[in-house]
């Protein structure tokens, strides 16, 4: 019955953990975009491409700190703008990263809903993540729409997340806050405070019939722990 105890104290210990995860490390350089860059950089750690600007508490207040990115098209008759911000980490090929991102429209300059009839018209605000190899080629992404024209609410920030695997093979990941825009659709989008963390959740029992390693799978190991814990009368 000692290895019986044993596995039970593992158990609590796992719940415990659980309970109370550590503080997640931040992987991303100036996320909240406080630190302005030299030059003509806005924003040090950040790359940036087309209309991207710096906004200080100005036309919006910041989500955190005091400036956030300010985003709009290129106004482009019938045609596509990508306007967007980026920054290069490493990553640990096998582990979940989850990143996030606070991103809010102005009701008086709100971005627009993108249809595709009668032609592309519209916006497309997403949060992006592409795995590269240790040649610098793309070899995985995953993204999510960062703000939802005509659903999400105007004038308040607006919080979305994902999770995202680093496959087999990854070493750098590109992380991109990319608002696109077709035609002429008029609007404005800020970003502010993104994050990329590790999922650190850590492995433990799935439920309460989980009672055996490997943990995450319910299969004899549990069955033979329930019954020689029944018959040891823990029932
Ligand atoms: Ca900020």
């Amino acid at each position: 019955m000692a290895s019986l105890a044993r596995r039970l104290a593992l158990s609590s210990a796992a719940v415990a953990l659980a309970a109370a995860p550590a503080l997640a490390q931040e992987i991303l350089l100036n996320p909240s975009f406080e630190t302005p860059g030299p030059g003509f950089v806005l924003f040090q750690n950040w790359g940036q491409f087309n209309n991207v600007f710096a906004d200080d508490n100005i036309e919006v207040p910041a989500q955190n700190g005091s400036r956030s990115v300010k985003m709009f098209g290129q106004f482009i008759p019938g045609g596509q703008s990508d306007n967007g911000v980026y920054q290069m980490v490493n990553v640990t090929a096998g582990t979940d990263y989850v990143l996030s991102c606070h991103t809010y429209t102005p009701s008086g300059d709100a971005i627009q809903p993108f249809v595709t009839v009668p032609a592309a018209y519209g916006h497309l605000p997403l949060l992006i993540i592409d795995f590269k190899n240790s040649g610098g080629t793309t070899i995985s992404s995953a993204q999510t729409n960062a703000f939802e024209p005509g659903i999400d609410p105007t004038d308040t920030w607006v919080f979305k997340s994902m999770t995202a695997t680093a496959p087999a093979g990854a070493v750098q990941a590109q992380v991109t806050l990319l608002l696109i825009q077709f035609d002429l659709a008029p609007g404005a989008l800020f970003w502010d405070n993104v994050s990329m963390t590790e999922d650190d959740t850590p492995p433990g029992p799935c439920n309460a019939a989980d009672l055996a390693e490997p943990y995450g799978v319910l299969n004899f190991f549990d069955v033979q722990a329930f019954l020689q814990l029944f018959s040891a009368g823990c029932h």
